[in-house]
């Protein structure tokens, strides 16, 4: 079965007016869905056409590696959001950011800090690393998995993520997203199952 775009688990204004929906039409319904288009065009009629997108994220390279990529990356972004998120995570995962950045206020700075320090286009991560939560960056389409860590929530820095309603200021972007945006309950179930 040819890779699919996953539909949005919101409305396209939900996240409006931190991420407006020409934002989202452009990002899931062309950016997203083009990496589908190419990856399904890659891997047409080819054994990579039934392996799953991490399976190509660990094992493939070139366009194949990036398609796959995007495609988890996003709909991984996408799922870590959600409209009036923001606020702060609870129980384990609390714990465990205080714990691992001294408190969540520290973990907002350092994930402004990676975000804003990417050079170029990529994505700032919370990420499991062992047993160990950390604030990690990665370049263009990568992800984690590669270097064996557990993606916990992530956003996208490309600037087509926030140049409509942000222009060229990333830290006002990364300031909705931490303060009203992310779905602490998808990272919260993120972080249970990786444990
Ligand atoms: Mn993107």
């Amino acid at each position: 079965m040819a890779f699919e775009l996953p539909p949005l688990r919101y409305s396209n204004d939900a996240l409006a007016p931190h991420i407006s929906a020409e934002t989202i039409e452009f990002h899931h319904g062309k950016h997203h869905a083009g990496y589908v288009k190419n990856l399904n065009g890659l891997t047409e009629g080819k054994p990579t056409a039934s392996k799953s997108l991490e399976d190509l994220i660990g094992t493939a390279s070139g366009g194949i590696f990036n398609n796959a990529a995007q495609i988890w990356n996003h709909t991984f972004y996408w799922n870590s959001m959600k409209a009036e998120g923001g606020g702060s995570p609870e129980g384990d995962l609390l714990a465990a950011i205080e714990k691992d950045f001294g408190s969540f206020e520290t973990f907002k700075e350092t994930f402004k800090k990676t975000g804003l320090g990417r050079f170029g286009s990529g994505y700032v991560w919370l990420v499991l690393d062992g047993d160990t939560l950390a604030v990690r960056d990665t370049l263009n389409a990568g992800n984690p998995l590669t270097d064996g860590q557990t993606p916990i929530l992530t956003a996208d820095l490309w600037e087509h993520a926030y140049y409509i309603d942000h222009r060229n200021n990333r830290g006002a972007y990364l300031d909705a997203f931490l303060g009203s945006l992310i779905n602490w309950a998808f990272a919260a179930e993120n972080f249970a199952a990786a444990r």
